[in-house]
């Protein structure tokens, strides 16, 4: 199903873990800033809803999408944080540089994830436009801020999951 046909707020929340000693850092690009800060909102209170505490959460501005992969990284390498949600929105076809930006930040990303081991997630949105960017930032399609932030706290079970052994 295409992300067009998707709620991207709904999600299955059965046996989620215990996130309330985990720390976490969102990581905001201000271009587009009137849809990534709605993006931030729903990612924040994903994180709050689902058990995590408001001063576990830390957040970091970077300039475009672009720099989210390093943004990302820098926070992704501190001990104390234990996922990172990185969030941004290129709009499709305003200027060639979204191809650009999108598979370097996607690239970007896993990289840092794998570098780091932890989970770095990417919610970046990819519209065609800014009303398809807004209908997915707390409008008729959900929230991606939402979906990100769930995906840190599924990420986040499975590697405890696994790392007790648990699919011995
Ligand atoms: C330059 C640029 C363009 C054209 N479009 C977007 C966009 O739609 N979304 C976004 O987050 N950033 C955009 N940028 C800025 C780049 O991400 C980056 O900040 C600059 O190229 C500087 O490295």
């Amino acid at each position: 199903m295409s992300s067009a046909d998707k709620n991207l707020s709904v999600f299955t929340t059965e046996g989620l873990p215990d996130i309330s000693a985990k720390k976490f850092a969102i990581v905001v690009a201000e271009w587009n800033s009137e849809v990534t800060e709605k993006l931030f909102e729903g990612a924040y209170q994903t994180l709050i809803t689902y058990g995590a505490i408001a001063a576990n959460i830390v957040r970091g501005n970077v300039p475009g999408s672009f720099e989210l992969t390093l943004g990302a990284q820098w926070f992704a390498q501190r001990k104390d944080i234990d996922a990172v949600i990185a969030l941004g929105v290129v709009i499709q076809g305003e200027t060639k540089h979204n191809d650009y930006i999108n598979h370097a930040v996607a690239q970007g990303i896993t990289n840092v994830s794998l570098k780091t081991d932890k989970p770095v997630i990417f919610g970046v949105l990819t519209p065609n436009n800014m009303e398809q960017a807004l209908e997915r930032s707390g409008g008729v399609h959900g929230n991606k801020g939402d979906e990100a932030a769930m995906t840190a706290i599924k990420m986040l079970g499975l590697y405890s999951e696994v790392a007790r052994g648990y699919y011995l």
